[in-house]
């Protein structure tokens, strides 16, 4: 599969050529048009982006509406980091969050009669550096499928603190597939330090697996997105007019996106799993192919069709038994009161030696 990024149209010797990127442009909508017909695919993928306040996931959502759609809609509520509230929210948009009347001509005519097939973007906005048990549980409820879209995350978090962690277990016991997310997308920005915490609560999170079966939990691929590329001072593909963001070098970008690998496992794969992002934000969204290729082909990346997920033909069998479970209860009870097997066997044995001979010698009186 080819890797997704932007590296490979800035580092062209003869210069970025915008007629050429319009053109792929035009390919890509017809092959996630093409994606989304496939008879495989049954429900949307849903894309869960997360990342520390201020890195652009909601500048990546208004970005992806603008490629898919052809006009700006600044949907996803962006804002300066710093000032953002540490509420935690989650906001659902489904099939991108783009509405049929929407799509100008080009798009209409991909997208008409497929638009349910796009990606559902979950954006949770507000999530600092951390990793605590109840966001844990939170991101384990959203991946599984349990939470219906439009929950308030204070709901959840009320019903935490009442009644402790893990009680959104026992409120919310049926998944739905449509809801299951599929891929997460960790959203790093160049600038910002990376929030080690939260890279560790996900992968925390990614790693649990059901106690019976001894299966993972989650079935889901993680991408990680690097924004603000625009912040580069060696590219040239891209303008930014804003004085307050500070730039930073090509060498101080490779040095992120190294760290950002190491924190991910994914040295060999960068390319693969990785890309250099750049938004469209308000003020500065007149029409850049350039913007608009790495969303597409984005997009393009996430709707590749995958190992089958979420959809074993039968119940997996669990290996953890009630007859293994007896049999561990049994074995801990003889280790914790340090009964010796062996003198047990012979009581036993000696016991029922005895009744046997009480038996014959009672018949025989
Ligand atoms: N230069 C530049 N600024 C961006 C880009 N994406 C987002 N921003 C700015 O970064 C700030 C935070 O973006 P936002 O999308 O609200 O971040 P979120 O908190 O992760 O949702 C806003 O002021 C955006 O204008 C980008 O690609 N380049
Ligand atoms: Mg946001």
């Amino acid at each position: 599969m080819a890797g997704v990024g932007i590296d490979d149209i800035y580092s062209r010797e003869d210069g970025p050529d915008k007629t050429k990127v319009q053109e792929e442009n035009t390919a890509l909508l017809l092959e996630i048009a093409q994606l989304c017909n496939r008879p495989d695919r049954k429900t949307p993928e849903v894309l869960f982006l997360l990342g520390a306040t201020g890195v652009g996931k909601s500048a990546m959502v208004n970005t992806i509406i603008k490629a898919l759609c052809g006009k700006y809609f600044p949907k996803a509520k962006t804002g300066h980091g710093l000032a953002a509230t540490k509420t935690l929210t989650l906001q659902w948009f489904k099939h991108c969050g783009i509405e049929k009347f929407e799509l100008q001509d080009l798009q209409n005519d991909a997208f008409r009669k497929c638009l349910d097939k796009l990606p559902t973007i979950i954006d949770a906005a507000g999530k600092g550096n951390e990793n605590s048990a109840e966001f844990r549980e939170i991101l384990e409820m959203v991946f599984g499928g349990f939470i219906p879209p439009g929950t308030s995350v204070a709901f959840l978090q009320d019903q935490q603190a009442e009644q402790g962690v893990g009680c959104l277990k026992r409120l919310y016991t049926s998944p739905r597939e449509e809801w299951k997310v599929t891929k997460v997308v960790f959203v790093a920005c160049c600038t910002q330090a990376l929030p080690t915490q939260l890279v560790e609560c996900l992968n925390d999170v990614l790693k649990t697996y059901d106690r019976k079966t001894g299966l993972s939990k989650f079935d889901i691929d993680v991408f990680v997105a690097i924004t603000k590329f625009d912040l580069v001072e060696e590219q040239s593909s891209f303008e930014i007019d804003s004085q307050e963001d500070k730039k930073i070098t090509m060498k101080d970008f490779l040095a992120r996106e190294r760290e950002v690998a190491t924190h991910f496992s994914i040295d060999g794969s960068l390319k693969h799993n990785s890309i250099r992002w750049v938004s469209y934000v308000d003020g500065h969204s007149e029409d850049n192919p350039f913007i608009e290729n790495i969303a597409l082909r984005f997009v393009r990346q996430m709707m590749q069709p995958g190992r089958s997920k979420h959809q074993e033909e039968n119940e997996p069998s669990p290996v953890v038994t009630t007859r293994v479970e007896m049999a561990r209860h049994a074995e801990r009870w003889v280790n914790e009161t340090n009964v010796d097997v062996k003198q047990v066997l012979i009581f036993l044995f000696v016991a029922i030696f005895i009744a046997f001979l009480y038996k014959i010698l009672s018949k025989s009186v």
